[in-house]
């Protein structure tokens, strides 16, 4: 395929290393990836962009792969000094070679640059291959309504705190888009998917990744006017997440943990919903009205799988 034009709505860890697979499989195709920034937080006054980050350093050969986020090679003094001084948050742990990202991007947005000029130039030097764009430019942070633990109280935290410091255990009530309604799509965001040939959700988290992104206003109307299919891929396999914490978020939107019920969740199409086609595990059963379901393998355990599923995804988006 020649100048094919793909766009991919993408999260973090899973989102990144479909990418990285989509880039192998189809490497004459402009690729342009929209990332969810609701992950971001301003920890120790630098802010930080976890899908962002991991999406370009999966693409540009930085990502630590065992962990999926932040840098290879990494190393913790800054740390382990800020721990020493009792300065917190200690549960949210940031990388010295990491802390340049967050440095340079922090300078830049202060210095009034928008998120998406800050990506593409920390972008520049990872090189990606792809097109990386935030969602949007402003700022747009999912909270957590949480039963407090001591009091019963319900309370909202960031979704760093609920996933990092309390590692999901915390039942949530409901996931807030703090400053959704002020949002725009990025720039080269609606004309990415006014020009493209296929868009594709990655296996992300539905619930905080893809709802997030299609939670900024007039992103939904843009990528249903998109003339190409839209192919999705289950980030849930035999009814488990194959990694992140989706199973824990999916229950407080009603929505069954398996393929079909995120696929269902979604929607066809031409029903109003989201999918021309719909991914999921060969063992998985998927009845999902309207939508051409197809049973491919979905791990993406190794490269060459991960550019298999890739194709398979640009199959089903008639690509
Ligand atoms: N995840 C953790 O489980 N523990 C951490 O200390 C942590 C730090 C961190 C720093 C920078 C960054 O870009 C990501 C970081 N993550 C950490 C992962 C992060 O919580 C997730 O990547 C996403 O927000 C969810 O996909």
């Amino acid at each position: 395929m020649s100048f094919v034009q793909i766009v991919v709505l993408a999260g973090g860890t899973g989102g990144a290393r479909f990418l990285r697979g989509l880039r192998a499989a189809a490497p004459d195709a402009a690729i342009t990836a929209v990332v969810n920034t609701g992950d971001d937080v301003t920890m120790h006054g630098l802010r930080i962009c976890p899908d962002l980050d991991t999406v370009v350093y999966t693409l540009g050969g930085g990502i630590d792969e065992e962990r999926g986020w932040g840098r290879s090679r990494e190393s913790w003094t800054v740390k382990e000094e800020l721990a020493a001084y009792g300065a917190d948050p200690a549960w949210f742990g940031l990388g010295d070679r990491d802390l340049a990202t967050h440095l340079i991007r922090t300078r830049m947005l202060d210095a009034g640059y928008p998120l998406s000029a800050v990506t593409a130039a920390l972008a520049d030097r990872w090189q990606p291959g792809v097109t990386v764009l935030p969602m949007s430019d402003q700022r747009v942070e999912t909270h957590v309504v949480v039963a407090d633990p001591d009091t019963g109280r319900q309370q909202a935290i960031h979704f760093q705190e609920w996933w990092v410091r309390h590692r999901a255990a915390l039942e949530p009530r409901a996931f807030v888009q703090v400053g959704v309604d002020d949002a725009r799509p990025a720039p080269g965001v609606t004309e990415a998917f006014a020009s493209a040939d296929a868009v594709l959700l990655a296996p992300s988290n539905p619930v905080v990744s893809i709802g997030t992104i299609l939670g900024v206003p007039g992103l939904r109307a843009a990528l249903l006017a998109s003339p190409g299919r839209i192919a999705g891929v289950s980030p849930i396999v035999g009814g488990a997440v194959v990694r992140g914490m989706a199973d824990r978020c999916l229950p407080a939107l009603g929505i069954e943990v398996s393929a079909e019920g995120v696929g269902r969740h979604y929607g066809a199409r031409a029903a109003g919903g989201l999918l021309d086609a719909w991914l999921v595990a060969e063992d998985d059963a998927a009845d999902v009205p309207g939508v051409d379901v197809r049973r491919v393998p979905l791990l993406m355990s190794d490269p060459g799988a991960t550019a298999d599923l890739a194709r398979a995804a640009l199959s089903a988006a008639g690509v």
